[in-house]
């Protein structure tokens, strides 16, 4: 998509430089995109701001061009991976913030399902807001939410599903968790980029959340509330 011999992306203005790792995110070009994050973090940029308009923004871009059958697996694995260069830069910059220690989650991504992005944000997102997370990772049946839960004991349980197909199993794990009789005792929180809040109501989860962001507001409710409770 772009000439890379001739841009030297420190010589690019702020728009113009996102734009590039725009190009940059679709052609997979991971020392690039770690290139430019550094660039805008040496200008000041906050971490949460390159996340979200370069990184988040070029991905969008991809997702629609895989959606349109104009990229496919091989490419948007590279763009997949050239994106978590960037986070890798951003990760300990978001989780340094000093934040007091919130509370704790256990989040990985449903059986079946092998997206990893979306969570990994959240849960570097969680980290920075002050929570312990624990991450199971991806492809995960119904045992591992249940064995981490019990291992872990979190005040939230987070389940990330990027497919129309693997969605329908974030209510396996609620199901079950009904069934051995601990779902109230967590917080179930869901998210993915197919999911929506009726969705999040029907399969009987506690939130649905649209993005990290939203994630960590509704984390800080959830436990704000259990613990006024506990104190009431
Ligand atoms: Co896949 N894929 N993919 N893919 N992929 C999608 C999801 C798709 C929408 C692309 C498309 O057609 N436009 C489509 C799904 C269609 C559908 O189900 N209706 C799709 C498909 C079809 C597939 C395959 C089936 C393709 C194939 O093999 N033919 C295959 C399935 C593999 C599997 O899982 N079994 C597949 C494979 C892949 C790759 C491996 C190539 C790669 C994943 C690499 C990786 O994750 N390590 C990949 C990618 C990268 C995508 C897109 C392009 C980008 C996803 C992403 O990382 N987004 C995606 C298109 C899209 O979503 N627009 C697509 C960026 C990320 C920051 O956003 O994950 O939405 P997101 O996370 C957000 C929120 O959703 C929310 O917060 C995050 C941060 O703000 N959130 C949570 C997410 N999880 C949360 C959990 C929470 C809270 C909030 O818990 C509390």
């Amino acid at each position: 998509m772009s000439d890379e011999d001739d841009i030297i992306l420190s010589e690019l203005d702020d728009e113009e430089l996102v734009q590039q790792m725009f190009d940059d995110l679709y052609d997979g070009l991971k020392e690039e995109i770690e290139e430019g994050v550094n660039i805008l973090l040496e200008r000041g940029w906050q971490p949460y701001d390159i996340l979200t308009k370069a990184l988040v923004g070029g991905m969008t871009i991809v997702g629609a061009d895989f959606r349109d059958g104009i990229l496919f697996v091989p490419e948007v694995l590279l763009a997949a991976n050239a994106m978590k260069g960037g986070m890798a830069i951003l990760k300990p910059l978001l989780a340094e913030t000093g934040a007091p220690r919130m509370g704790s989650m256990v989040i990985g991504t449903v059986k079946g399902d092998i997206h990893d992005i979306g969570k990994n944000l959240v849960s570097m997102m969680m980290e920075g807001a002050g929570f312990e997370v624990v991450d199971i990772g991806i492809n995960n049946p119904v045992e591992n939410y249940l064995e981490a839960l019990e291992e872990h004991k979190p005040d939230i349980l987070g389940m990330s599903a990027l497919l129309t197909t693997t969605m329908p199993y974030m209510k396996v794990v609620i199901d079950t968790m009904v069934e051995n009789g601990i779902r109230d005792d967590y917080t179930v929180l869901v998210g993915g980029a197919p999911l929506n809040e009726e969705f999040g109501k029907a399969i009987g989860a506690d939130g649905y959340c649209r993005d990290a962001a939203v994630a960590v507001e509704m984390a800080k409710e959830f436990v704000a509330r259990k613990h006024n409770q506990a104190n009431a």
